[in-house]
């Protein structure tokens, strides 16, 4: 990487901090990802995006800022991109997914709060993320709990904040308050950047959006193939990549190893090991760096075949539909994509635990390993209904409850291996 060191003091970052986070997370890196054996050769792009996170992807950033567009970071599938891409805006997903500055995070915030929430605090007290100093607006939701009272304080630690409010049941009343809230989210692009929305741009935003869906969607559908064409990891990184890189660049990129997994698939020279163990990952959301279970999983032998989460299939399943021809059906066709989103905030959510099944047998998925980030009430509560009714199916789960630390690393892999050996 060449040296951004300007760049970063431009924006605010601690330079001693972010060297520090920049080393373990390259260290990380190579021990996790670049030890992979037959990787496609069109990971190449993705592990230079990885490398260049913080370096080139910011400067272009902040070169879209000077062309005069303007920044949105997020935390959830929620915020929709096809309405920030419509507005001459783009969209990044804020740090979340590593240990940072600890001790400062428990002086504002519970011991007892999940990781990802301590994790973004620590970014922001640590200043180690280029995308949450880099961002003009950062925008918190109304889900669970945790985020909803933690957005209380993080609103007073960042000078450009907005709430958006979300449902937490499905019923008649979901999709009005879900409109009115993407509407208020418009009307505040529409008077940060002096655009106003159009059809055109709009129908622009959705076809770019559902692109980049289609092309995830591709890469999910080849993972069905046994032997998996592409490991686990390599298809979550993509997965986590989607929430940073420019969205048509990335696309083309997807498709592309798309293209080289198809002949792998019919080769099968380069695919994971043949009749290996075959596991589902359902649960919270794995932001970038968070890659301890799937290593570990990975590590048994067994593949990763789908990701039951918002950076995976949760996020990414629907398509919009883009044949309604006013900016106003359009915002309902947006609306109607994503109520389906079946997060475990919302009551009832018989959806997921569906879904889950239809991964397992799309995906000739052996088993399903249940990730709850500790201290995360609605997925960890969750896990017990999936739990029984896959039980009840017959397909072989194992519930997982962690966090970001490296501490329990040793139970995790006892109980893992013990799991994969049962679905062998
Ligand atoms: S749509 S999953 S991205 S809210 S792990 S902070 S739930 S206590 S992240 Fe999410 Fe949107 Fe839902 Fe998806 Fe709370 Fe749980 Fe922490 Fe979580």
């Amino acid at each position: 990487m060449a040296d951004y060191t300007q760049m970063w003091s431009e924006l605010g970052l601690d330079n001693d901090n972010h060297n520090a986070l920049l080393e373990n997370l390259g260290g990380a890196y190579q021990a996790i990802f670049m030890t992979q054996k037959s990787r496609p050769q069109g990971m190449g792009y993705f592990d230079f995006v990885m490398s260049e996170a913080h370096g080139l992807r910011i400067q272009e950033l902040r070169d879209e800022q000077a062309a005069g567009r303007k920044i949105i970071g997020s935390f959830c599938v929620f915020v929709p991109e096809e309405i920030i891409l419509a507005l001459g805006c783009t969209s990044v997903g804020l740090c979340a997914g590593a240990d940072f500055a600890q001790e400062e995070v428990e002086k504002v915030l519970p011991r007892n709060t999940c990781s990802l929430i301590k994790s973004f605090f620590g970014f922001k007290l640590g200043k180690v993320c280029p995308y949450m100093e880099v961002s003009d607006l950062i925008v918190g939701e109304n889900t669970c709990d945790g985020k909803k009272k933690s957005f209380e304080i993080y609103s007073q630690m960042v000078p450009n904040f907005y709430q958006m409010d979300l449902p937490q049941t499905k019923n008649g009343g979901a999709k009005p308050m879900l409109k009115n809230e993407f509407t208020a989210f418009i009307s505040k692009l529409e008077q940060m950047t002096g655009n106003k929305l159009t059809y055109e741009a709009l129908k622009q935003g959705i076809d770019t959006v559902n692109a980049k869906r289609k092309a995830l969607h591709r890469l999910s559908n080849l993972r069905a193939a046994n032997p998996a064409p592409i490991s686990g990891l390599d298809a979550l990184l993509i997965n986590q990549m989607a929430f940073l890189d420019n969205p048509i660049r990335f696309t083309e990129k997807v498709n592309a190893l798309c293209d080289e997994l198809e002949t792998i698939i019919a080769s099968k020279e380069g695919a994971k090991t043949v009749n290996a163990p075959r596991v589902i990952i359902s649960g919270c959301p794995m932001a970038i760096p968070n890659w301890k279970l799937p290593a570990i999983i990975e590590s048994t032998g067994a593949v990763i075949v789908g990701e039951e989460s918002c950076i995976g299939e949760r996020g990414q399943r629907n398509v919009t539909a883009d044949t309604a021809t006013t900016v106003d059906g359009l915002i309902d066709a947006i609306v109607d994509r994503y109520i389906n989103i079946d997060c475990a905030v919302f009551t009832p959510n018989q959806e997921r635990v569906d879904h889950i099944q239809e991964m397992v047998k799309n995906y000739n998925a052996d088993g399903v390993i249940h990730y709850g980030l500790q201290f995360c009430q609605p997925y960890i509560m969750e896990s017990f209904s999936v739990e029984k009714e896959l039980e009840n199916k017959g397909i072989p789960v194992i519930r997982i409850e962690t966090d970001y630390s490296q501490e329990d690393m040793g139970q995790l892999s006892t109980r893992v291996e013990a799991f994969i050996e049962i679905i062998k």
